[in-house]
């Protein structure tokens, strides 16, 4: 007989699913490990559930295929809602599985109303058609833009028989109307100086952007988690773009800018510039965003639609001068205006050692200004990034996950102190998979993103700052290979410890104020 479970766990290999995360109740959850288990999906226990989302988030970002959790009922899927909410801002495909409802008592609350602003599809899973209705499920998280789904369990349905399975089918997007073409190859044969912004739908495609920018000759510069998808020494590429006022000079040079890929969640909060140039998005269709007023829209798969686009010769209005002022305008944000022990000059130290394939996973802080603004991104995936969530306690296990989709590409964790406490177990996690992470700890005692905030509003210094953390003992004792770094000599000294390693950087924060002024104004 096969039960609900087993149906559960055959449709999960056939979508994909290399590895389930989580933390089990004692219903559904113990069900589907031993299914999946049988099927050749292993199951990672994790330490905390947020961490898992994020794990399983990352995983179908990395993939294509979905990620895949569960939790128990209750306080575990309230848990794992910060990943989910990752999932559904940044297009991560993924599929969470909540024990329950046992009864509506005890942790009892509606857990598909929690997950629905946040999913783009829940259920509870029946055996009559509960593997039919997770294969649809699968097949919407995995469609663009892709997103997370949610579906309930309960441990007597998980036993039962199954009903038979109709499997759905996958639809191909639409093309592109001729006249939208039209219109897109009109506004780049009058441009001179076409500017290219590459955003997160651009990750699975870089070779067609890559061949698009060059036709054009455009300059371009890409999202936080585009990083890498034009290669840093590429030519016309500018750097990384948040929406911020200090970036808008460079955009103002262009006189017609192309967001490929590109989805206005990904910028800071801001008014976009009048009379900026005309702004052409070519994508797959992104939610609706009032951010970025798009003055054309071409909408199709990005494979289909940029060979169809292009020019006899390439642009001619950026020569050579003309980059190099381009440059010139985010070197000078991303150049720290101190010179002690700053972010910056400990981001040199692993720009100068390290191998710039390493996949950079960067928390949210102050710190992410300059690690994302001076590590050289050579290929897609280049820099995980939450950047749209922007959620704290995302750079550790967006590692783990990494490593364990793709052993073969180094991987590095840069996290702020506030940061990597949210998610300290996961250490523990890493070390039982026996996974080679390097954490760099940007260890400045204070959640310094707020803190400039709060000095810059001349308020008293209040709930932002704490004493040190000794992260290098923490991490020693999870198994860990560790070490202090004061200075640039001792940081790089400590690159020489062979992984699992985490390095507690000191650094410096005082100069943070003015290196966001210099970005956000
Ligand atoms: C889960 C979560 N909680 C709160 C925030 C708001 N927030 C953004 S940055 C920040 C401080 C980060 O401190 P730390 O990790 O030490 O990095 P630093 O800014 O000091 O470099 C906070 C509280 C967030 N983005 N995510
Ligand atoms: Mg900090």
């Amino acid at each position: 007989m096969a039960t609900l479970a087993d149906e559960i766990a055959r449709v999960l290999k056939t979508r994909g699913v290399t590895r389930i995360f989580g933390i089990p109740g004692g219903g559904s959850s113990l069900d589907l490990i031993d299914s999946a288990d049988k099927a050749g999906i292993p199951f990672t226990l994790t330490r905390t559930e947020a961490a898992a989302s994020v794990m399983a988030a990352v995983s179908g970002e990395l993939s294509g295929a979905p990620g895949a959790m569960l939790v128990g009922v209750g306080p575990g899927a309230s848990s794992a809602t910060n990943g989910v909410a990752y999932a559904s801002l940044e297009r991560s495909p993924m599929v969470l599985f909540a024990d329950g409802p046992a009864s509506t008592m005890h942790q009892y609350f509606d857990q598909q109303a929690l997950f629905a602003p946040i999913t783009r599809g829940t259920a509870r899973l029946l055996p009559e058609n509960g593997a039919t209705v997770l294969d649809g499920l699968l097949k919407t998280a995995t469609t663009s833009p892709e997103g997370p789904v949610m579906v309930e369990l309960t441990a007597g349905d998980a036993a039962t028989e199954a009903g038979t399975f109709a499997a759905s089918d996958d639809t191909a997007p639409p093309s592109p109307a001729d006249a939208d073409i039209a219109a897109a190859l009109t506004m780049i044969a009058a441009s001179e100086r076409p500017f290219v912004i590459v955003g997160l739908e651009a990750r699975r495609q870089a070779k067609t952007v890559n061949a698009f920018i060059q036709r054009l000759g455009a300059a371009s510069m890409t999202t936080y988690k585009a990083s890498g998808v034009v290669p840093a020494d590429a030519p016309g590429f500018i750097g990384p773009i948040t929406g911020a006022a200090g970036e808008m000079p460079i955009l103002k040079q262009a006189d017609l800018i192309i967001g490929v890929g590109f989805d206005p969640i990904e910028f800071i909060p801001g008014k976009w510039p009048e009379g900026y140039p005309p702004f052409l998005q070519i994508g797959e269709g992104s939610p609706k965003n009032p951010r970025v007023p798009f003055d054309s829209e071409l909408t199709g798969p990005l494979a289909e639609v940029l060979p169809a686009l292009g020019r006899g010769t390439p642009a001619a209005g950026w020569t050579e001068d003309k980059l190099a002022e381009l440059r010139a305008v985010k070197d000078a944000i991303y150049a720290p205006a101190r010179t002690g022990f700053t972010t910056a000059a400990a981001v040199d130290v692993l720009v100068d050692n390290l191998d710039h394939g390493t996949r950079v996973c960067v928390d949210a802080g102050a710190h992410m200004f300059a690690t994302i603004g001076r590590w050289p991104a050579m290929r897609p995936f280049g820099i995980l990034k939450s950047n749209g969530l922007s959620s704290m306690g995302y750079a550790l296990p967006a590692a783990i996950a990494s490593a364990l989709a793709d052993p073969a590409t180094p991987v590095m964790a840069v996290s702020g102190d506030g940061g990597i406490a949210m998610c300290i177990g996961e250490l523990a996690t890493a070390r039982e998979l026996d996974l080679n992470i390097t954490v760099v700890v940007m260890n400045d005692c204070a959640l310094s993103l707020i803190d400039i905030k709060q000095q810059r509003q001349q308020r008293p210094s209040l709930g932002v700052r704490y004493p040190a953390q000794d992260f290098a003992a923490i991490a020693r004792a999870y198994g860990w290979q560790a070490a202090r770094a004061d200075n640039p000599a001792e940081l790089k000294a400590a690159l020489a410890l062979k992984g699992p390693r985490l390095i507690d950087v000191r650094i410096d924060p005082a100069g943070y104020g003015d290196d966001m002024a210099r970005l956000r104004g």
